[in-house]
């Protein structure tokens, strides 16, 4: 086998490797060593192989857009390009209306999915949000709501004056669906203190989490990585994963994030390779054995490296999304006006090597 051949020699790896053909669970050691080989194309094929047995040549996108309601922050992450204060020039914050009238540029657009993430706004509570996602229903009923990352869940809820479980559940009777991935940045308390100190601890993001799969709402999860933290930081944070999704399967994907360092106040610290980035995809699916699909984020990673990334694992772009999201361009994405039609996006995807399908929030196939 031409694995064989390439990883001789290598030790450790060559064990690794065995695990993996054989479908075994991967150590935390594993996963460091993993990590320190610089061996791209031994990681490309591992993972690829890892990929196809999830989803064979299949690679996932849906039709979405996004809602991001305020850029208004009452946390100061340091690595956030993206918020505001009040006042502010470039600083925004939609009230219902304005935010339903982006909603009715696409009835009938054949959307599947609204993304609802922003700023934690100090005045807005659960009740508020609740009522976008019900006047949302009115106008596109059978889209699927997914909104609010854990910290903005956390501090909407407290806010209102309930405790999460109770939350949570009020959320779902407006009609949320799911919860995307965002505020898990990195689960190491050390790391977390340097980067994002205050806002919500790494053990609320989880309760979230484990709360909201325990009511039913299933979510993705995310890492924030490339920035001052270690590998072993990167393999705790993915552990901590593994573990959660052990206990209740509710993870539909997991989404890294390359920390990207245009105006933040962490831009002193550079951004890491493209290998480095491959090298990432592929020990996160290599580790995480228990989630599904791993997102190659196009906004984000811009379109040639989300493509590269769909050969060390990843085998899901996300959406269409209609240049309806700020985040990665004010981060500095080469992606200023994310945008892609069905036809783009298939193409995309087909000449990557894949087979592009079209799946709706769920990981139902479309068609
Ligand atoms: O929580 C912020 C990250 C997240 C930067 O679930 C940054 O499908 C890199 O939730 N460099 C929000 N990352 C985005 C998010 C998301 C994105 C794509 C798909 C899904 C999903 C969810 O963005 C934040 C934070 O972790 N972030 N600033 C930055 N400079
Ligand atoms: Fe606020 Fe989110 Fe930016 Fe942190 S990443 S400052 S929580 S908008």
């Amino acid at each position: 086998m031409i694995e064989t051949v390439i990883i001789k020699n290598s030790g450790h790896l060559k064990q690794v490797a065995e695990k993996i053909y054989e479908g075994e669970r991967l150590t935390f050691q594993d996963g460091i060593s993993l990590y320190n080989t610089d061996n791209l194309s031994l990681l490309a094929s591992l993972a690829l192989f890892a990929k196809q047995r999830i989803s064979g040549n299949k690679v996932f996108f849906n039709r979405n857009f996004h809602i991001e309601p305020t850029n208004i922050c009452v946390f100061g992450c340091k690595f956030c390009s993206y918020k505001r204060k009040k006042g502010d020039k470039d600083a925004w914050d939609f009230d219902i209306p304005a935010m339903l009238d982006i909603c009715r540029k696409y009835i009938g657009k054949g959307i599947t999915e609204v993304h609802i993430v922003g700023g934690v706004h100090p005045h807005k509570d659960l009740h508020f949000y609740g009522e976008l996602i019900r006047e949302i229903r009115n106008i596109l009923p059978d889209v699927h709501i997914k909104g609010f990352t854990a910290v903005e869940l956390d501090y909407m809820i407290r806010k209102a004056g309930y405790g999460i479980e109770q939350g949570l559940k009020i959320l779902k009777d407006y009609g949320l669906n799911s919860i995307p991935g965002g505020g898990a940045e990195i689960f190491n308390e050390d790391i977390r203190r340097k980067i994002c100190g205050d806002k919500a601890p790494s053990q609320i993001w989880l309760q979230i989490h484990e709360s909201a799969h325990n009511a039913g709402l299933p979510s993705n999860a995310s890492m924030l990585y490339g920035h001052v933290e270690s590998y072993e930081h990167r393999i705790e944070h993915l552990d901590i994963l593994r573990q959660l999704q052990d206990k209740t399967g509710g993870f539909n994907a997991f989404i890294p994030l390359k920390y990207k360092n245009i105006n933040n106040s962490m831009s002193s610290i550079g951004e890491i390779s493209t290998a480095e980035v491959m090298k990432n995809f592929a020990v996160c699916r290599l580790y995480l054995d228990n989630i599904a699909h791993i997102k190659s984020y196009w906004p984000m990673l811009g379109k040639n490296t989300a493509q590269m990334a769909l050969n060390f694992g990843a085998d899901d772009v996300d959406g269409t999304i209609d240049d309806s999201t700020k985040i990665y361009s004010m981060a500095g994405s080469e992606e200023t006006s994310p945008s892609m039609t069905v036809p783009e996006m298939i193409n995309f995807i087909s000449s990557a090597g894949f087979t592009p399908v079209e799946r709706d929030s769920l990981y139902n196939l479309r068609f």
